[in-house]
């Protein structure tokens, strides 16, 4: 273990993974790189195979990491995609609220994690691009199925940063992890805490992670 694993005590830091799953051009890499980096480029970049960056963050009393597993939509990579849910704890299913078709293949989606996981993993859709006036799936459509498979539901833009923070904050409150972290106050609200922000907005950014466990552009697999 390195020091990057361990938390301001020097014990290990509780990690999760968090794997991101949803139909080509939903946003799934969007909303991770405005999570990230607080960037959003408008220009099409189809995930290849599956990407992966992790993100250390100081929530509360705690702190935990967050290991992102970006999966392409395209259906050529399928078949990758069920041994990175097995190995998940939390399964961000993305779909477009100005596409129906992307909602209408969430059920698939979820079907795959629960066939997978059960009730064992945390599921949260997402409706991403609520900055689009054109919507073909209204929020009340989404809440709807969220509740029906037991899920968290969120709406966000990636493009306009809207709920970004608040939906990654969400996940991480539901999350158990052990250790005190003396880095930010029970008081302090971890989204104005820049000390150390790689990112604006932020939850403390450990960038080193960033660089040291991105792996080449074209993904793991
Ligand atoms: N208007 C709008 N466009 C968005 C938003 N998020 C993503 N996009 C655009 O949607 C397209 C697809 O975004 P990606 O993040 O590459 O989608 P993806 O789900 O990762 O796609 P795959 O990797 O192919 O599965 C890009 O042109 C983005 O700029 C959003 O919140 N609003
Ligand atoms: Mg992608």
């Amino acid at each position: 273990m390195n020091e990057g694993d361990k938390n301001t005590f020097g014990s290990p830091l509780a990690k999760y993974k968090l794997v991101f799953l949803g139909d080509q051009s939903t946003g799934k890499t969007s909303i991770i790189n405005r999570f990230i980096y607080d960037t959003f480029d408008g220009k099409d970049h189809p995930t290849v195979g599956v990407d992966f960056i992790s993100k250390t963050l100081n929530f509360e009393n705690r702190t935990i990491r967050l290991q992102l597993w970006d999966t392409a939509g395209q259906e050529r990579f399928r078949s990758l995609i069920p041994s990175y849910i097995r190995d998940s704890s939390v399964a961000v299913v993305v779909f477009d609220v100005s596409s129906k078709s992307s909602f209408s293949n969430l059920t698939k989606w979820v079907n795959d994690v629960r066939g997978e996981r059960g009730s064992e993993v945390l599921l949260v859709i997402v409706g991403n691009k609520i900055d689009i006036e054109e919507r073909e799936v209204t929020k009340a459509e989404g809440e709807q199925l969220a509740k029906e498979h037991d899920a968290i539901y969120y709406e966000v833009s990636a493009k306009l940063g809207t709920n970004i923070n608040n939906l990654f904050m969400s996940i991480a409150s539901t999350l158990p992890g052990a250790e005190i972290s003396q880095m930010v106050s029970p008081n302090q609200n971890p989204l104005n805490d820049n000390n150390n922000a790689g990112n604006k907005g932020g939850v403390v950014l450990n960038t080193a992670d960033a660089n040291k466990e991105k792996p080449a552009k074209s993904g793991c697999c």
